[in-house]
């Protein structure tokens, strides 16, 4: 179990709280920033939250889904909560600016591989929770918080986020267990309908044209897969709509490893996600773009030509072990 003794501490000293998670957030970013703010405002504090970006669009139906703003605050707060960010740049260029010189107290809940670099007064940091929305469960459990509908819905959504529905290997004993716990708060299967039938129909005419252009190599082992701007457009979806595109591709029984591409500033800046199964490990391959994230799903920012991109990964797929 973690030690929360510090954090609850720092909370006991501080009225007013920013709370942020990263850049493109994720379901367990949102999860877990909802429920962290839900609870601190049950214990009267008062709580501004901020989103550098658009939520998960899945994720309208939490209760406060719309809570959050994407104007960094212009006062200084007693303390910054921070979840899900592996590094504090990750918590966006202008609201890092505004934390990195204040002096205001700064906590961090998270399950990112990150080094400790003092930034924090204190973290709780797992690597091994299956989501940082377990994370805000244990700390719920430890400060004897009764969790109402709306925050098990968040914590469930979080969990489900980065375990893919419970299916991922990131699920586990832990992850299965506060699930089966929130079952008795929430409504399971009208939850697990919210989460998973929510896809335009569009979503499948894109997703058929995508996978008409993705290339295999290695007996089909390694994927690469590519979406551009004008196919947004064309198909009139937003990216957040189109994540799961990756995660569809690795349920081939072949795969071991997919490189998606996608298109952010026509023809220069795109974005890669890496998922893997199994021992394939994708952080080293993040990490040697600048990006990270975890074992079996990282990320990373690429400048430069559809092409380079392409090259660039491949040559790596071809040293891996497969
Ligand atoms: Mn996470």
């Amino acid at each position: 179990m973690s030690d929360f003794s510090r954090i609850n501490e720092i909370l006991e000293n501080s009225k007013t709280i920013i709370v942020a998670g990263h850049v493109n957030p994720d379901p367990d970013c949102m999860g877990s920033s909802l429920a962290v703010c839900s609870i601190l405002r049950s214990m009267g504090k008062e709580v501004y939250l901020y989103r550098s970006d658009k939520y998960p669009y899945n994720g309208a139906f939490l209760e406060n889904s719309d809570s959050a703003s994407e104007t960094v605050p212009d006062f200084e707060p007693d303390l910054y909560f921070i979840l899900d960010s592996a590094t504090p740049q990750r918590t966006g260029d202008e609201f890092f600016a505004k934390m990195s010189v204040s002096k205001s107290k700064k906590i961090l809940f998270d399950h990112h591989w990150h080094q400790d670099n003092g930034f924090y007064e204190a973290e709780v940091s797992d690597e091994g929770a299956s989501a940082t929305a377990a994370i805000v469960y244990r700390w719920a459990k430890d400060i004897g918080h009764e969790l109402t509908k709306g925050e098990a819905e968040d914590i469930c959504f979080g969990i489900f986020g980065d375990t893919g529905g419970l299916r991922y290997a990131s699920a586990d004993k832990e992850a299965l267990f506060i699930v089966s716990e929130l079952s008795e708060i929430i409504n399971y299967g009208e939850f697990c309908s919210k989460f998973f039938e929510t896809l335009p129909e569009n979503w499948f005419a894109m997703f058929a044209e995508v996978i008409q252009s993705m290339e295999k190599f290695r007996d089909g082992k390694v994927v690469f897969l590519k979406t551009s701007l004008e196919q947004l457009e064309r198909f009139r979806l937003s990216i957040d709509e189109i994540d799961p595109f990756v995660e569809e591709i690795r349920r081939i029984n072949s795969v071991r490893i997919v490189f998606r591409i996608r298109e952010v500033e026509p023809g220069k800046l795109w974005k890669f996600s890496v998922r893997s199964k199994g021992d394939v490990n994708c952080i080293p391959i993040a990490q040697k773009f600048g990006g990270g994230g975890h074992k079996n799903a990282a990320g990373f920012t690429f400048h430069g030509t559809l092409e380079e991109g392409r090259k660039a990964v491949i040559e790596i797929a071809e040293t891996l072990e497969l």
